[in-house]
């Protein structure tokens, strides 16, 4: 036990609730996690892997049911619907309450419950929050401790104070009828019942760092957003950094950790990873924007992490990591599909079957995991735990477009911006189930993690943009045109820094930039293409702007917007100036 009696009466009346054999107090310590890996070892909750190859790595499987965060079983509970807004599902709060309580009721009877403390951001830095998390799953611990600053460092932070996020975790009985994931904004509390899979579970990551803190951000003046952060060394050695908000599936963590094409990396071009998914963001007394990364580490997908898609994703997990839901090879190492290695002759799939890569099935699940300490990343930026953040001079917003944008453009202003962002949307791929090309708006990439009312999210980066004396510059960028054969037209990767560079000369005041109704793009001769296989036509081509496409994109982005019944009126007027410089093309 700890000495805080608010986390010492909360945790009592959650034990109360769901009457554990016993209960675990976390402090965070090495002797603690080795006694803790022995006894997940000993149940069979982990795996073992070759201690050799793979040092201090762990092997999870969850169950066939579990693999996934689960939106539609996802919640925001408050007392009046019109706070979680159109886009949340809403749960009225104390129905919430009555519902889960009813499942947590007794569900720790003959298991341990285990209380972890824990920060998100650097220890003692003003970004920082402190969270409990009860959990009766040792995986969580475990994995708890390599997502986040946790043990005694954050009770030493919390004192004797009563402000801490309140999560509480139960696998339950793992039964899809019986799973929830329910936000309480409004009590800064998580319930999370029925589930055992890490982004369902690792509460401080999208429960805590996106749905409750996007509520706390707006409450207090300050910004939680879907979005990697990275540095760009110049040969002179000055670093300038960019925050960027891609939907799932856009190359969040590729970009965060990019390698720049042989040209750059001789003239002493560099990129340092600061965070690969979340960021909270404040206004500094300078007057910038400043972001912190709130987690410790990488819930990276396995498969498609290759030496040749993301090196220094790979590199980081090659020990202290846990691995969930991939293929164990009879030597105990890892394997996954799109990993850049000869698939194993025989292996044990996801499932814990017997698996042969010619049985036509998957052996790792799609959406299998790798849990990674950032600071084993061989790109971290060297400010990823300073407690004063890192200064933001471009926000980057994307998606995956076939057609109608181009590969970037700046918006006019913040409002713009704002703008731009809210209207944000990717399309399927031929990779996810379902049909291909359907466009799915997902603003800010914030759909899935927006913890309140969309249209006062809106209203809120308009004010954050009125507040910040010098503001970063808003860009949109989309790596993914394709052309009349379906191939993708830019080559991406490390070559998206070729982009990036224009993207910090616009900040800088360097270059100037041709005006078009979506907002600035380059001069063609702005992009070096030094290197590349794309010609100035084809640079021309990928910058284009199509009248009909975008007349459509116009009409899909009216419908959207008018889904919010709290739309501000500086978004409505962004959209008629957008729909009149289109039609006037
Ligand atoms: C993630 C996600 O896991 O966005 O980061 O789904
Ligand atoms: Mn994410």
């Amino acid at each position: 036990m700890y000495n805080n009696v608010y986390v010492n009466e909360w945790v009592e009346q959650m034990a109360k609730m769901t009457q554990p054999d016993s209960i675990v107090w976390i402090d965070g310590s090495e002797e603690e996690r080795e006694r803790l890996t022995k006894q997940a070892l000993s149940t069979g909750e982990m795996i073992e892997l070759d201690q050799e190859k793979l040092p201090g790595c762990l092997y999870h499987r969850t169950a066939e049911n579990d693999v996934a965060r689960v939106e539609h079983l996802t919640f925001i509970c408050t007392e009046h619907k019109e706070d979680a807004g159109p886009i949340n599902n809403w749960m009225e709060k104390s129905a919430a309450y009555a519902k889960l309580g009813t499942l947590f009721e007794g569900s720790m009877k003959g298991r341990t419950m285990y209380v972890i403390p824990y920060i998100m951001g650097p220890a003692f830095s003003e970004f920082s929050k402190v969270g409990i998390e009860i959990t009766d799953s040792i995986y969580v611990v475990l994995n708890m401790r390599i997502m986040t600053r946790m043990g005694k460092i954050a009770m030493d932070m919390l004192g004797d104070s009563p402000n801490f996020i309140k999560g509480l975790h139960s696998k339950g009985e793992i039964d899809p009828e019986k799973r929830y994931i329910c936000h309480f904004p409004e009590d800064n509390a998580i319930w999370s019942i029925g589930s055992g899979y890490g982004g369902n579970v690792l509460l401080g990551k999208k429960c805590f760092a996106l749905r409750i803190a996007s509520w706390l951000g707006r409450k207090e003046g300050w910004m939680a957003e879907h979005m990697l952060i990275l540095g760009v060394e110049s040969p002179k050695g000055d670093i300038q950094y960019v925050s960027a908000a891609f939907p799932s599936a856009c190359g969040k963590t590729n970009l965060a950790m990019l390698i720049p094409p042989e040209k750059y990396r001789a003239m002493g071009y560099k990129v340092w990873t600061v965070g690969d998914d979340i960021a909270w963001l404040r206004i500094g007394a300078d007057g910038r924007l400043w972001a912190v990364n709130p987690e410790a580490g990488f819930f990276g997908v396995a498969p498609g992490t290759s030496m040749k898609s993301n090196p220094n994703a790979l590199l980081t997990c090659q020990k202290n990591t846990i691995f969930t839901n991939v293929v164990v090879t009879p030597d105990k190492n890892v394997w996954w599909e799109s990993m850049g290695v000869d698939a194993p002759a025989k292996a044990i799939d996801w499932k814990g079957n017997e698996w042969t890569p010619d049985m036509g099935t998957k052996g790792a699940h799609p959406n299998s995991r790798f849990t990674a300490p950032a600071c084993q990343c061989p790109c971290i930026s060297s400010e990823w735990e300073n407690p004063a953040g890192v200064p933001i001079s471009a926000i980057v917003f994307g998606g995956r477009r076939a057609k109608v944008a181009p590969l970037v453009y700046q918006s006019f202003d913040w409002e713009h911006g704002v703008f731009v962002g809210a209207t944000m949307a990717s399309e399927t791929t031929a990779a996810a189930t379902g049909a291909v090309g359907v466009v799915r708006r997902d603003p800010m990439a914030m759909r899935p993690f927006c913890g309140y009312n969309m249209g006062e999210y809106f209203q809120h980066w308009l004010e954050m943009g009125k507040k910040i004396p010098n503001p970063p510059k808003i860009f949109n960028v989309n790596w993914f045109r394709v052309d009349e054969n379906g191939k993708f037209i830019w080559p991406g990767f490390g070559d998206n820094l070729r982009v990036l560079l224009w993207i910090l000369a616009r900040c800088n005041n360097e270059v100037e930039a041709v005006e078009s109704p979506i907002g600035y793009l380059p001069k063609l001769d702005d992009i070096d293409l030094e290197g590349t296989s794309i010609t100035k036509e084809v640079l021309a081509e990928l910058l284009s702007i199509d009248k009909e496409s975008w007349m459509q994109e116009v009409e899909d982005q009216k419908a959207h917007l008018a889904q919010f019944e709290k739309l501000p009126a500086e978004l409505q007027a962004q959209y008629e100036a957008l729909a009149s410089r289109i039609s006037a093309m």
